[in-house]
């Protein structure tokens, strides 16, 4: 086959990314008070937010976990009352991946205003409210938490995810598909002797080839799966509701295009090639660590046995 051209500038498409800034916020609001959650619920998706409702904090926390909104609305718990453990929970796992937490309450009380602001909370608002404010509230919140949110997420030389995203996003992914009873396959793709390609052609263009390697990557995956970088010359893709089989089959595309893909640097051209290591989830499987544990066998022995092949 005639080998495709694969200019070293190849401009970065971040798919996910671009997505991702064009979604609609998500709010989860968790309140027991069920007559000002629809009520909420209505103006906010008036205005372009995707609502969660959660009737109770423990219901709100589980949801907080698996959903991972963008922002989240919660009633003032009291100390020592039913509730405020997982309330505290919520404030403390979201102020630590920056997701703005806004508390809703009746008190006039100033002193709970104060404790609120020292849990963490972004900011604090009277009942009553009306979703107009909410909406004017929420978004200064949000503007700041899409810029964090983005950084935190985005590999910088490649524009796909990073490793850290990968350790929040893994879990949701993994819990989502052994809810649903679907496999779970993760696939690490690591390039071949790419120590030699920068020891050769020089670390600016060992940085070309990973960029089009994630490209490559991006352009053959299917929409779903999800590519991170973890590092150096290995990424990481998830693929949901997928047997290792059928990501053989995705991963093997990706083979045989970089294969055939030439790179040129200083007037000569070369190619370079992966190997890759794939495992899938069961019902036992606890943690994505024990996934990505079997892939990198897989890839080991993918490496042990010749490279530029895929091993399940
Ligand atoms: P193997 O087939 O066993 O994977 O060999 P390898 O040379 O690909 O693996 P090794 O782990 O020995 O080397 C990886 C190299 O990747 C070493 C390092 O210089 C290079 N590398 C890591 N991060 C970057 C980066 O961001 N840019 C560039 N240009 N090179 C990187
Ligand atoms: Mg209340
Ligand atoms: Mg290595
Ligand atoms: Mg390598
Ligand atoms: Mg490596």
């Amino acid at each position: 086959a005639e080998p495709l051209r694969e200019s070293s500038f190849v401009p970065v498409t971040t798919v996910e990314t671009i997505e991702e800034q064009d979604a609609k916020a998500v709010v989860l609001m968790i309140d027991e008070d069920l007559d000002f959650l629809s009520g909420m619920k209505s103006g906010l998706e008036q205005r372009g937010f995707i609502v969660l409702l959660a009737a109770s904090p423990e219901k709100g926390l589980e949801m907080f976990l698996n959903e991972r909104p963008n922002c989240v609305i919660v009633d003032y718990v009291p100390p020592y009352e039913r509730g405020y453990e997982s309330t505290q929970s919520l404030l403390s796992k979201a102020t630590s991946e920056f997701i703005p937490v806004l508390m809703i309450s009746s008190s006039m009380d100033k002193d709970i205003e104060l404790s609120a602001y020292k849990s963490g909370v972004a900011d604090f608002i009277k009942k009553p409210v009306d979703s107009e404010e909410l909406e004017v509230r929420m978004n200064n919140r949000l503007r700041y938490q899409k810029v964090i949110q983005q950084t935190i997420m985005t590999d910088e030389l490649t524009g796909v995810y990073t490793r850290r995203y990968l350790s929040s996003e893994g879990k949701k992914q993994l819990s989502q598909a052994l809810r649903s009873k679907q496999t779970l396959t993760v696939a690490m793709l690591d390039l071949d002797f790419f120590k030699k390609v920068n020891d050769t052609y020089g670390h600016p263009a060992g940085d070309n080839v990973l960029k089009s390697f994630a490209n490559i990557i991006t352009r053959l995956k299917r929409e779903y799966d999800l590519l991170f970088r973890l590092g150096g010359e290995e990424f990481l893709l998830l693929l949901p509701n997928t047997t290792p089989a059928e990501a053989k089959k995705v991963v093997e595309r990706i083979r045989i295009k970089l294969r055939l893909t030439e790179y040129q640097e200083a007037g000569s051209s070369f190619n370079v090639t992966f190997s890759s290591g794939i495992a899938g989830s069961t019902i036992e499987t606890k943690k994505l660590e024990e996934l990505i544990e079997q892939a990198d066998q897989a890839l080991y022995m993918a490496k042990q046995t010749g490279r530029n092949q895929t091993v399940l």
